[in-house]
């Protein structure tokens, strides 16, 4: 039988485990990354592991997220990463050098290696053919200290792309088309392979605008091959020796194939507030707009933004929008300073933001109070821009700019003539910005410069065998991290201080819970289907612990955040029959019984002592989980073993 592009790379990196779908497997990690949002905590816990140098390939740390640095906390944060880099032998990619994802796929990544990052869009990597997954913080740690990183086999569909985009429609469009096909539960347990003629039409960072967008299907990872166009953008960014050619067998299988033809697509737009809720750019099209943001880790590149340029140039934007763009990389920044576009983008009123994540993660831009927020990122949730009631859609560059331009949403198709750009021969590689690390002779005198805001990790405990707990709070479906953990420019600077963080713990869907919690000291939380989707942040499993929350019970929950949650010792349990769920109320008193036992079994029974009623739930764990939830999560078991 013949095998995906996936599969290939899983074989190559396989430690333990049978490439079966639904099993557990282990692999080798070639390659790590961290962002400085989750990277303090995860350096904190590969401190606490305690191995002195890394032995990955190759390992960067990224300063993107936090750069608003509104405190000292930030920048702290990013001095204490620097330390730990330069001693552990970690590259250290400066503030306003770039995105993580953007950066890694121009100058590190690799087809046919495995990485693995603690942010959710690590898949990025997958528009050169790599197997990239995101992760949360302590799985990164224990990669970086030479472990292997357990999923499950996942699924394989193959999305088959015929055809070519036409003008005016773009990559951006094909993730909103992939969406709306299979909304944001669609992906889950699945790599999705893109395949077929039409993908030797799309350049690698157009690749990589799908991968990226991926996740957002709740997939395991995304996946292009490798091919001449792959080449093309490795020897253009003066590493040709990294290409390897990488395709999948003729007789693969797939669990389900996808026919999409590229050239029957049109202008899309995600509407308020989830990535599936996917609507054509005529439908809307007296929609007025306050605001428009162009970058993101989704539509940063070189390509997107000499297409903004051209579509801005000579134009002025409208009198009613604010419009920002935030370049992703050092490279694409100075490129475009280079070639002249980044005048006319400065010409037609756009601000200029530093090439980080900024608006995308709520990090300043926040839209006016019920404004239009038109934006090329990859997430609309609620709140997540920083202004609760803002109304924001995920677009396109070309629909952006567009838009920008008329103070409504606007087929970019209306603007007439398609312009031209010219893509150089060879980017403008500088890696000044990225400091090496000490040699290992020179490491083991080197200190650990530690801010008055870094905390310890919270505590955990080993599993009784009986819990009991309180169900402190009943969310509904899609749950997302955002949620759970909320980010913005606010709450971001305690990245590494739980306590602090614990305090905005769903803030989004009830404010007492933090409060309610720690009253009740044992807490369980019910949460509907896909419950944690979205970010990787580890966080929303670290908080919940450090409140008290020993189990969530959700009708099922998304992949990285169920981890996340078996690492920091929470039980994630799901309803054996879904509607079971109508029978719990908030504030019920609940308990688990004969835990040890039901790990063994996989069923566990849960009594509502204020009910009356029992009902099952359904956990089944590998012996390798069930040893770390009875060990108290990852770091007592890893220390352990
Ligand atoms: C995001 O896009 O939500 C983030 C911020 O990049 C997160 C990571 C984090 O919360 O720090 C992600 O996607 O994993
Ligand atoms: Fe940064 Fe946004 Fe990408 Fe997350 S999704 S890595 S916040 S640009």
């Amino acid at each position: 039988m013949g095998l995906t592009i996936a599969e290939k790379i899983i074989k190559a990196h396989i430690v333990s485990g049978e490439m079966k779908r639904g099993s557990e497997i282990a692999l080798k990690i070639d390659q790590t990354l961290t962002q400085d949002a989750t990277g303090t905590m995860a350096y904190i816990e590969f401190e606490a592991i305690g191995i002195p140098r890394v032995k990955t390939e190759l390992s960067v740390a990224y300063i993107d997220h936090n750069t608003l640095q509104s405190g000292f906390e930030n920048a702290d944060d990013h001095r204490y990463i620097q330390s730990v880099a330069k001693k552990y032998g970690i590259r250290f990619s400066r503030p306003g050098n770039g995105i993580c994802h953007q950066v890694h796929l121009e100058r590190f990544g690799k087809p046919g290696k495995t990485l693995i990052g603690s942010d959710s869009h690590t898949p990025t990597g997958g528009g050169i053919g790599m197997l990239a997954m995101g992760a949360g913080g302590m799985d990164v740690a224990v990669a970086m200290g030479g472990g292997a990183y357990y999923i499950t086999m996942p699924k394989m569909y193959k999305v088959n792309l015929t055809g070519r985009l036409p003008e005016w429609v773009s990559a951006k469009d094909v993730s909103l088309e992939i969406l709306r096909i299979l909304s944001v539960k669609g992906g889950v347990g699945a790599i999705i392979e893109w395949g077929g003629e039409g993908v030797k039409t799309l350049s690698v960072p157009e690749r990589a605008t799908i991968t990226n967008m991926g996740t957002e299907l709740g997939a395991t990872t995304s996946v292009f091959p490798s091919d001449e166009i792959t080449r093309e953008f490795l020897r253009a960014q003066g590493r040709e020796e990294d290409y390897v050619p990488l395709e999948s067998d003729e007789d693969a299988v797939y669990d389900r194939v996808i026919d999409i033809d590229l050239s029957s697509l049109n202008p899309l737009l995600a509407c308020p507030h989830s990535p599936d809720n996917i609507k054509s750019a005529k439908e809307l099209s007296d929609v007025a707009v306050d605001q428009v943001c162009i970058g993101s880790c989704t539509n940063s590149s070189l390509r997107d933004m000499l297409r903004v340029a051209a579509i801005l140039k000579g134009k002025k934007i409208a009198d009613s929008v604010s419009l920002s763009v935030s370049p992703g990389s050092k490279q694409v920044l100075s490129m475009l300073a280079d070639c002249g576009a980044l005048s006319d983008i400065l010409a037609s009123g756009a601000r200029v933001l530093e090439c980080a994540c900024g608006p995308c993660i709520g990090m300043g831009f926040s839209p006016n109070s019920a404004g239009v927020s038109l934006r090329t990122f990859n997430r609309n949730f609620e709140g997540r821009s920083g202004t609760r009631d803002a109304e924001v859609y995920l677009v396109s560059p070309e629909l952006a700019a567009a838009s920008a331009l008329t103070g409504h949403i606007t087929d970019p198709r209306t603007l007439g003539k398609y312009p031209e750009i010219t893509m150089p021969e060879s980017f403008k590689t500088d890696d000044s910005a990225v400091i090496m690390p000490a040699a290992e002779k020179d490491a083991e005198s080197l200190g650990i410069l530690r801010g008055p805001n870094i905390k310890s990790f919270p505590e955990t405990s080993p599993l009784p065998d009986t819990l009991e707990a309180n169900l402190t709070l009943k969310v509904g479906d899609n749950i997302t991290t955002d949620h759970i953990m909320p980010a913005g420019a606010k709450i971001l600077p305690y990245r590494s201080n739980i306590p602090k963080l614990s305090e905005f713990c769903f803030e989004v869907c009830d404010e007492t819970f933090p409060e309610r919690a720690k009253a009740a000291k044992n807490t369980f939380i019910v949460g509907g289907s896909n419950y944690g989707q979205g970010s990787s942040r580890e966080h929303a499993a670290l908080v919940p612990l450090y409140l008290g929350v020993r189990a969530v019970i959700a009708k099922s929950f998304a992949r990285i955040h169920a981890a996340n949650l078996i690492n920091a010792g929470i039980i994630p349990l799901t309803f054996e029959n879904p509607d079971d769920y109508d029978r719990l109320s908030r504030d019920d008193s609940l308990v688990l019984e004969n835990v040890k036992a039901s790990l063994d079994s996989g069923k566990f029974t849960l009594y509502d002592k204020t009910s009356g009623e029992k009902l099952t739930l359904v956990g089944e764990f590998t012996k390798r989980q069930k040893e770390m939830l009875l060990a108290g999560g990852l770091l007592p078991y890893t220390k352990k073993s």
